[in-house]
């Protein structure tokens, strides 16, 4: 049976180790992501819209860093194209599980494929919708631009790539600014200082995040001709490249 919890990971003291997608977190993810994410809910049924949008006929939809599958899930929502199919990848043995229960449970015109392996080593063919929602900022940093590259060579002319990170900004002030809007948006949600300042460390050096600036530079010497960014709450953002 498939139990979800509320996440209390980070309630009581404890040497912090760094972050790990484990049973866990696993275990807690829906409510975690939705407490600690701000828009959470509208970019994951957006991402949907726009996959029910650019999916083309017989293509494939990827969904990299799935976890339990929640952007696949929308996009099987908005899918009416002919014959695509939805290859759902995440590296986390626990989320994968939990994420085949997920999809399977709700029966979907568009197939979903769950399989659980690095993204780095799955091939990207005739791609028309590829989504990276809030998986990049978990990937060294020196292996993004090749990432992106074979992303962007794996996509159909026309295809998207679909990417939301939390980022950071490139002036000081107004970043401290964000993150305090973010933490309060946490404080609200019920987390502790406790909770907030452990997690924050164990995220230490596991999440590595950009600015804007950075993304848009790499998305564009990848050749993706038209970078947006169609949503951002503090310090919270996802973009839609075009090939
Ligand atoms: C959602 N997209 O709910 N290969 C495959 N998966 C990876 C890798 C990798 N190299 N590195 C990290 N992951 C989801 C939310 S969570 C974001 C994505 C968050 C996976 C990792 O196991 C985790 O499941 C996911 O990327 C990041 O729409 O927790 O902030």
């Amino acid at each position: 049976m498939l139990v979800t919890g509320k996440d209390a990971i980070y309630s009581s003291p404890q040497a912090i180790e760094p972050f790990r997608f484990d049973q866990a977190v696993a275990e807690v993810f829906p409510d975690m992501i939705q407490r600690s994410v701000p828009g959470y809910a509208t970019i994951v049924d957006t991402l949907g819209q726009l996959a029910g949008k650019y999916a083309s006929k017989d293509s494939v939809i990827y969904d990299l860093g799935c976890s339990l599958g929640a952007a696949s899930l929308a996009a099987s929502r908005y899918v009416v194209a002919q014959d695509c199919k939805i290859m759902a990848v995440d590296n986390s043995q626990a989320m994968v599980e939990r994420c085949i229960l997920h999809t399977q449970a709700f029966k979907s015109k568009t197939p979903i494929d769950v399989v659980c392996d690095d993204l780095q080593n799955i091939e990207i063919n005739n791609a028309s919708v590829v989504m990276l929602n809030f998986t990049l900022q978990f990937i060294e940093p020196e292996q993004r631009q090749q990432i992106i590259e074979k992303i962007y060579r794996g996509l159909l002319p026309g295809g998207v790539l679909l990417i939301s990170e939390k980022l950071k900004h490139q002036q000081a002030q107004i970043d401290d600014t964000l993150i305090a809007l973010h933490h309060e948006f946490k404080r609200r949600n019920g987390y502790s200082e406790l909770e907030i300042s452990q997690k924050r460390s164990a995220l230490e050096d596991v999440m590595r995040i950009e600015t804007f600036e950075q993304h848009n530079q790499r998305l564009t010497s990848a050749g993706f001709k038209d970078v947006t960014l169609w949503f951002k709450c503090f310090n919270f953002a996802s973009m839609l490249a075009i090939k």
